[in-house]
């Protein structure tokens, strides 16, 4: 890629060849240097100098007074603060949705659709910084009235995965903001860049409005430096974590261990059910989006197709047939559907599944190989895969990381469902279908176990007015919309008499 391209995406945003990876209102950072490659081509992009133990004590520090002023300050001003950083998003939309495909390797209109992501939040959270409500319940005393407040938490920490780089912060920050919090986020050390143009975007509307700049903090580090100081650290009242199970696992542990909260967003096994009775061309572009789109490295990626055996064959001859024309190339070309994935170690979690399902008996359809006429030598790109498989498998039961997509037959909606959730994640699911009975079968008690549900939409792509997050493996964590603003809040009830003399709860007398 032409370093000109890098520049003209690199400067604009204010990111230097060199960058600090610690913010706190002030840049700084004294541990190690981190590089920085684009999946494009698997050259450097910049370097950052990443947080050291001691610069995340500094950053922590620094959120936890920024905490103390920011709760403080009205919620509905704070949601003005939060409308201005969704128009800074709104200038910047583009060239940092660019960033993100340079620094992760997702196509532009993804790039953008997550920027896009952010400042829907933001606009989400300004309604919401005028609500922060609570209840109001009747006593059982006479001349007493119940309430309930929700009042500002404390920092949190964001730990963010690769694949979403900018998107799940803003989720976090925009609604943990109004709610009086500061954030401190730590980035995958992957993509770090669009961490610290996001944070900059953010830094300046509070620096231009009086307030301090660690209410967004950040601390680009390793793991074993600050992420593990950060869900140790008992300042940080609630830990927001994306990533993998194994991880989460771990992230639930420690931060379960010293009573703090968390929202774990872990793996997903996502399907979709196809019946018979459905409109096989929106099934089949939806899948495509659902099992291609962001080189099938979505949480909520498409992984399973079960399809009604009657139209097996018609479906997955068809969905062979997309495959094909899918055009796979350097994600900042117009009309490339398919980028890189984010590193060799995911083409080598890509063949090895492939080699195991293989292996289990499942048998390849189409896919299965490097690709060919890659635009560059990074060995980062592939061809994404489908392959026949049973639903037993143990690496159908697992999720891989990686554009590979597992096709299988079923004969009742009742047997469909039963596979959709036979394995032990449950993010997102959908069924296609005109049946009325399958579709609210599909999402009544008896149907998907996942926290999202669709009927004739897919499983990727959701909206953030919901909440986001799914149940079992997945860690049962729920972000960005509906009441989920409420885990950034602490509730309390308060009991308030106006009565002339005393009265105890439960007709207790307790006079002298
Ligand atoms: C993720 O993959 O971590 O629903 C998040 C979607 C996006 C968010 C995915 N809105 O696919």
């Amino acid at each position: 890629m032409p370093d000109k391209a890098r520049k003209e995406i690199l400067k604009p945003l204010d990111i230097e060849e060199i960058s600090p990876g610690a913010f706190d209102g002030e840049w700084f950072g004294s541990g190690e240097p981190l590089g920085v490659i684009s999946p494009i081509d698997g050259k450097p992009i910049a370097t950052v100098t990443q947080a050291s133990e001691e610069d995340y004590e500094r950053v922590a520090a620094a959120a936890y007074d920024a905490f103390l002023e920011w709760r403080a300050i009205p919620a509905p001003k704070r949601g003005e603060i939060v409308r201005l950083i969704g128009n800074a998003l709104r200038e910047k939309k583009e060239l940092l949705g660019k960033l993100v495909t340079l620094e992760m390797g997702k196509i532009l209109a993804e790039g953008e659709g997550e920027v896009q992501e952010m400042i829907d939040v933001c606009d989400f959270a300004v309604g919401l910084s005028r609500q922060l409500y609570g209840l109001t319940l009747k006593s059982e005393r006479p001349d007493h009235r119940m309430m309930e407040q929700w009042h500002p938490l404390g920092p949190i920490g964001v730990i963010s995965a690769f694949n979403f780089p900018v998107a799940v912060w803003a989720w976090n920050f925009a609604v943990a903001a109004v709610c009086g919090d500061a954030t401190i986020w730590k980035p995958s050390s992957k993509v770090p860049l669009t961490a610290i143009a996001s944070t900059k975007i953010a830094a300046e509307v509070l620096k231009e409005n009086g307030v301090p700049g660690a209410v967004a903090s950040l601390v680009i580090g390793r793991g074993k430096d600050v992420g593990e100081r950060l869900i140790n650290d008992p300042r940080v009242r609630l830990v927001s974590f994306t990533g993998s199970t194994v991880m989460g696992k771990r992230v639930g542990e420690v931060v379960g261990a010293r009573l703090g909260k968390t929202i774990l967003e872990l793996g997903g096994n996502n399907a979709v059910i196809v019946s018979d009775r459905c409109n096989i061309t929106n099934a089949l572009q939806t899948v495509l989006f659902g099992a291609v789109g962001t080189a099938g490295q979505r949480c909520t990626s498409t992984r399973r197709v079960i399809i009604q055996e009657k139209a097996f064959e018609e479906f997955v001859g068809k969905l062979v047939g997309t495959y094909q024309q899918v055009k796979i190339g350097n994600p900042l070309d117009d009309g490339v559907l398919v980028g890189p994935v984010i590193d060799t170690a995911c083409v080598e979690a890509y063949f090895a599944a492939i080699e195991a399902c293989k292996k289990e008996g499942g048998e390849l359809l189409y896919g299965g190989a490097a690709y060919a006429d890659a635009p560059f030598d990074s060995g980062t790109y592939v061809v994404p895969t489908i392959m026949e498989a049973e639903n037993r498998y143990d690496i159908v039961q697992r999720e891989t990381f990686a554009p590979i997509l597992y096709v299988m037959p079923y004969s009742t909606i009742e047997e469909a469902v039963a596979l959709h959730n036979g394995v032990p994640q449950g993010l997102s699911s959908a069924i296609f279908t005109d049946d009325v009975y399958e579709a609210e079968y599909f999402v009544s008690d008896r149907g998907s176990d996942c926290g999202i549900a669709n009927v004739n939409i897919g499983t990727s792509g959701a909206e953030i007015g919901g909440a986001f997050g799914g149940e079992k493996e997945t860690g049962g964590g729920r972000e960005s919309g509906s009441d989920s603003w409420k885990q950034y809040m602490f509730r309390q009830t308060n009991t308030i008499s106006w009565a002339k003399e005393i009265h105890l709860a439960q007709g207790i007398k307790f006079e002298l």
